[in-house]
C-alpha cells in the first residue's frame, strides 16, 4: 500500500534529485512529489485498466488534448492538497512555489482540445470505462511572445526536464506500417484521476520511435550519418503539434500523425478483444464504441477495416458491419476552411492498402446510394472520393452510428446545412451534445474562495460531481452571501492585478469592471469588434473629458495561428490600441488594456475566477459552441454575447435579465447580408470613421508592416473578397449600446453580484459531467464501472 505524502514525497524527491530533500530545486521538488502522487495511485490505476478492459468501453480518439497541469488536479481530486502542503514544508518548500514548476501539457490548439481534457476529467469522475488516446508530441503548441507587439512563435519542449505523470509502457508497444518505413508506436500512459473515486481512468499518447535501435549495417559502413538521419524522421511523426485551429493544411507529416495513433490505438484494442472475447470479431462492437473527435482520427475507419479484412480474415460485408456499429463522429466547426481533405496521391503513397479500402467504400457508397435514387449530382457530392481528393468529414458521416454537434443551435446548422445531405438520408444518425466544462478544474481549483462559499451554502462539496445542485440556491438564498460574493470577487481581482502586474508589467486597478476575451485569434471571433470599441471609447474620452466612464481593464489572451496574418494583424492592432491608452495619462486613470501573452490553460485558471464580463462576441452561426463562455459563467461573470454556439443555452438558462446579448442572428444575417454595405456603416455609424482612419493616419503605429492598413481594407473595401465577412461594423452599433449599457448597470454593485449569482448556480448544465453522461447513455451505451 502507498505511504503517506509526508514520507512517500521526501523520499521520491531523494530519487530524482540525489540529494537530501532539504536541498533539492523547487523544481526537484515538483518532480519527487508528483511521482509520488503516482505512487498513490499506481494500484487503483492498474485495476481500473483490468477492469475496464474485460468490459464494453468507449476509446476516445482525439488527436489533441489541451491538458494544462496536473499536480494540483490530482491532489485536488484525491484530496490531498493539505498533504502535500505538509510534505513539502517539511523539506523547506512551499507547495504554491512548487506548482508553479510544471509546466503545461499544451497537447492542444484551443476548444477541441480543451474539451477533450475535460471529457477525461468527468470520464474519471463518473467511473465511466473510458480511454483517450491520442499522440505524445515532443513539442507544445508553440510559446506566444510579443515583440515590438507582434507575435513571435517559440518552441514549447514542454517535457524536456522529465515529466512524472507519463509512464511509458515498453511491452504494449506496437509496429505501425507505412509503405516507406514502419514505425514503432510506444505507448505512454497518463493517469486521469476522477473527484472523489478511486477509478483512475489513462490517457493513452503515442510516440513514434525507430524500429530498430541500430541499423548495424548502416552504422558500420560510410552511410553512419544517413543512418542517424533516417532515425530522425521516424521521431518527426511525434515531434510537433501543428498550430492550426479550425483550420487545414494538406502537410504529409499531419496525415502520418493520424495513421500513426488510429493505427497503434486500434491495433491495441482489437488484440484486447481477442484476449478476452476470441477471435470471431463480429462481436466487437458489442464491446467497444470508439468517438472520434473531429475528422482527425477519421483514418481509423479504413484502418479498422483493414484490420479486420487483412488479419482477420472477415469478408467486407461482415467487416463493415462491425465498423458501422463502432465509430461516432463528433463536427466542432462549420468553417468550411476547417473541412479536411487529403490528396489520393499522398494516400497511395503512405498506404496503398488504406487507400485501395477507400476506393471501395468509395466505390459501395455510390451503389447503395444509386439503389436509394439518389441523383448523380448528389452523389458525386457526397461521395468519399472527388476526383484526386479524399473527403475525410463524409466517410466520417457514411461509416457513424452516431454523428453530433457541440451545441443546439450547432446541431441544427450541420443538419441543414454542413451535413444536410446526410441528414437527410440518416436523420436518426445526428444528435446533439452541448459541451462542457470540468467543475473540478474550473472553479474548485481555479477559484478556492468561491468554492468555500458554495461548499458553505450548499453545506458540503456534493456540487463539485453534480452541480446541479446549485441550482436549488438560485433564490433561496441569504442577502449576505452577496456581499460574500463581491469579496471573492474583488480578492480575485487583486490577486489577479498583482499577478499581471509581475507577468506583463501593467498596473491594473482591481476596483474596474474586468472585461475579458480570451480565446484564440480568428476573424469570426471578432476580437477586432472589441479591439474597434475601446478605441471608440477612447476618441469619445479624449473629445469629451467630463465624460462619465466606469473605471475598465480589457483584457485579452489569444494565440494566432502562425500563418494566419491577418489574425496576426489583429493581436499588434490591440497591442498598438493598449499602448496609446495606456500611456495617456488622463484616459489610462480610467481605461487600462491587456494583452496576456502566451495565453493557456493555466493563465486562464488566473483570468477566470476575476472577470466580471466575459466576451463571446462571434458572428452568429460560426462559433460552434464556445466553452470558455460556461467557465466565465461558473466564476459569476456576466455574458456580452451573441447569439452564438451555447451562448443561446447560456441565456435560456439564466434569463434575459441576467446576460447581455446584441447583434444580428443568424436566421437574420443572410437577408441583412444581401444589402449589407460597409461603407455605409463606416460613414454613418457614430465613431466608425474615426477609428477605422485611425489605423491609417498614424495614430496607431503598425511599424511599417502595413497590416493596419490590410485590417481596415478588409472591412471596407475588400478587392478579392467581400468586405467585412463576420459583419463587424453590421454588429458595431448593437455592441456599443450593450456593452456601454453593461458598464452603467455594473455601478449598482448589488444589482450586479445578483446576476453574477444566478448565473453561478444555473451553471449545473454546463458541466461536462452533463455531456459525459449524455454520451454515455445516448452513443457510447457504457456504464459506471467502479473497481469496489
Ligand atoms: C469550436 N479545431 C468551439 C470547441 O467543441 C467549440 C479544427 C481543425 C484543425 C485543428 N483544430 C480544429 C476546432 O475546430 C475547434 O477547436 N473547434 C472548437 O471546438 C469544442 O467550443 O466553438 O470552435
Amino acid at each position: 500500500m502507498p505511504q503517506n505524502l509526508v514520507t512517500s514525497a521526501p523520499a521520491q524527491v531523494r530519487a530524482v534529485s540525489g540529494r537530501p530533500a532539504a536541498a533539492a530545486t523547487p523544481m526537484e521538488a515538483w518532480q519527487g512529489l508528483s511521482a509520488a502522487v503516482v505512487d498513490a495511485i499506481a494500484d487503483n490505476w492498474y485495476a481500473t485498466w483490468q477492469k475496464y478492459n474485460a468490459g464494453r468501453q468507449e476509446h476516445y480518439f482525439s488527436a489533441e488534448f489541451l491538458m494544462g497541469r496536473a499536480l494540483l488536479n490530482n491532489l485536488s481530486n484525491l484530496g490531498l492538497v493539505e498533504e502535500a502542503g505538509q510534505a513539502v514544508s517539511t523539506f523547506g518548500q512551499s507547495l504554491t512555489e512548487v506548482l508553479e514548476q510544471e509546466p503545461d501539457a499544451a497537447l492542444g490548439n484551443g476548444g477541441l482540445g480543451r474539451l477533450a481534457a475535460c471529457f477525461l476529467d468527468s470520464c474519471a469522475t463518473l467511473d465511466l470505462p473510458v480511454t483517450g488516446y491520442g499522440i505524445l508530441y515532443r513539442y507544445g503548441l508553440f510559446k506566444q511572445l510579443f515583440e515590438d507587439g507582434f507575435q513571435t512563435e517559440h518552441p514549447d519542449p514542454w517535457m524536456e526536464e522529465g515529466y512524472p505523470f507519463v509512464v511509458r509502457r515498453e511491452e504494449a508497444q506496437r509496429l505501425v506500417h507505412y509503405q516507406d518505413m514502419d514505425v514503432r508506436a510506444i505507448p505512454y500512459d497518463m493517469p486521469i484521476t476522477g473527484y472523489g473515486t478511486k477509478n483512475v481512468g489513462t490517457l493513452r499518447l503515442w510516440k513514434a520511435e525507430p524500429v530498430r535501435e541500430f541499423d548495424y549495417d548502416a552504422f558500420n559502413s560510410q552511410r553512419f550519418t544517413e543512418a542517424i538521419v533516417e532515425r530522425e524522421h521516424v521521431s518527426d511523426i511525434s515531434r510537433v503539434l501543428y498550430p492550426n485551429d479550425t483550420t487545414y493544411e494538406g502537410k504529409v507529416l499531419r496525415v502520418r500523425q493520424q495513421y500513426f495513433f488510429c493505427s497503434a490505438s486500434l491495433q491495441q484494442i482489437v488484440e484486447n478483444y481477442v484476449e478476452h472475447h476470441g477471435s470471431d470479431l463480429t462481436g466487437f462492437a458489442d464491446y467497444n464504441a470508439i468517438q472520434l473527435n473531429d475528422t482527425h482520427p477519421v483514418l481509423a475507419i479504413p484502418e479498422l477495416m483493414r484490420i479486420l479484412l487483412d488479419e482477420h480474415r472477415m469478408g467486407w460485408e461482415e467487416a463493415w458491419e462491425v465498423v458501422s456499429k463502432t465509430f461516432a463522429y463528433t463536427n466542432h466547426t462549420v468553417l468550411a476552411e476547417a473541412l479536411e481533405t487529403w490528396e489520393v496521391s499522398i494516400f497511395e503513397r503512405l498506404f496503398p492498402r488504406i487507400m485501395e479500402i477507400v476506393r471501395e467504400i468509395d466505390r459501395r457508397f455510390r451503389a447503395d446510394m444509386a439503389q436509394r435514387g439518389l441523383d448523380q449530382g448528389t452523389i458525386d457530392y457526397m461521395a468519399p472520393l472527388s476526383g484526386d481528393t479524399v473527403r475525410m468529414a463524409w466517410i466520417a458521416c457514411y461509416a457513424s452510428y452516431s454523428i453530433n454537434g457541440v451545441a443546439a443551435l450547432h446541431t441544427e446548422i450541420i443538419k441543414r446545412e454542413t451535413l444536410g445531405e446526410w441528414h437527410a438520408i440518416w436523420p436518426e444518425r445526428f444528435n446533439n451534445k452541448t459541451n462542457g466544462v470540468t467543475p473540478r478544474r474550473w472553479l474548485r481549483q481555479c477559484n478556492p474562495r468561491l468554492s468555500d462559499l458554495l461548499d458553505e451554502v450548499t453545506g458540503s462539496d456534493a456540487w463539485a460531481k453534480d452541480l446541479s445542485i446549485l441550482d436549488r440556491y438560485t433564490d433561496a438564498v441569504d442577502e449576505s452571501v452577496y456581499d460574500r460574493l463581491a469579496q471573492i470577487k474583488r480578492d480575485n481581482k487583486a490577486d489577479f492585478a498583482a499577478w499581471i502586474a509581475q507577468r506583463e508589467g501593467v498596473e491594473i486597478n482591481p476596483d474596474a469592471i474586468f472585461d475579458v476575451q480570451i480565446k484564440r485569434l480568428h476573424e469570426y471571433k471578432r476580437q477586432l469588434l472589441n479591439a474597434i470599441y475601446i478605441l471608440d471609447l477612447y476618441f469619445r474620452m479624449k473629445e469629451d473629458p467630463s465624460l462619465e466612464v466606469a473605471p475598465r481593464v480589457f483584457i485579452f489572451g489569444a494565440k494566432a495561428a502562425p500563418g494566419y496574418i491577418r489574425a496576426k494583424g489583429v493581436i499588434k492592432l490591440i497591442n498598438a490600441v493598449a499602448e496609446l491608452v495606456n500611456n495617456d495619462p488622463v484616459v489610462s486613470k480610467t481605461l487600462k488594456v491587456v494583452f496576456v501573452h502566451n495565453y493557456n490553460v493555466s493563465p486562464a485558471e488566473h483570468i477566470i475566477p476575476a472577470a466580471d464580463v466575459s466576451e463571446q462576441i462571434s458572428m452568429a452561426g460560426k462559433e460552434a459552441s464556445g466553452t470558455s463562455n460556461m467557465k466565465f459563467m461558473m466564476n459569476g461573470a456576466l455574458t456580452l454575447g451573441t447569439l452564438d454556439g451555447a451562448n443561446v443555452e447560456i441565456l435560456e438558462s439564466v434569463g434575459q435579465d441576467n446576460a447581455y446579448i446584441f447583434g444580428a442572428t443568424e436566421d437574420e444575417l443572410p437577408s441583412l447580408r444581401e444589402t449589407y454595405n460597409p461603407v455605409w456603416h463606416y460613414e454613418n455609424v457614430p465613431g466608425l470613421k474615426r477609428v477605422l482612419d485611425a489605423f491609417t493616419d498614424g495614430t496607431l503605429d503598425d511599424n511599417g508592416s502595413g497590416w493596419f492598413a490590410d485590417l481596415r481594407r478588409s472591412l471596407l473595401e475588400a478587392s478579392n473578397e467581400p468586405a467585412d465577412v463576420y459583419y463587424v461594423l453590421g454588429d458595431f452599433a448593437a455592441y456599443r449600446e450593450t456593452k456601454d449599457a453593461m458598464a452603467a448597470d455594473y455601478a449598482d454593485a448589488r444589482a450586479w453580484q445578483r446576476r453574477a449569482w444566478v448565473n453561478i448556480t444555473r451553471s449545473g448544465r454546463f458541466s461536462s459531467d452533463r455531456t459525459i453522461s449524455d454520451y454515455a447513455r445516448e452513443v457510447w451505451k457504457i456504464e459506471a464501472t467502479p473497481i469496489d
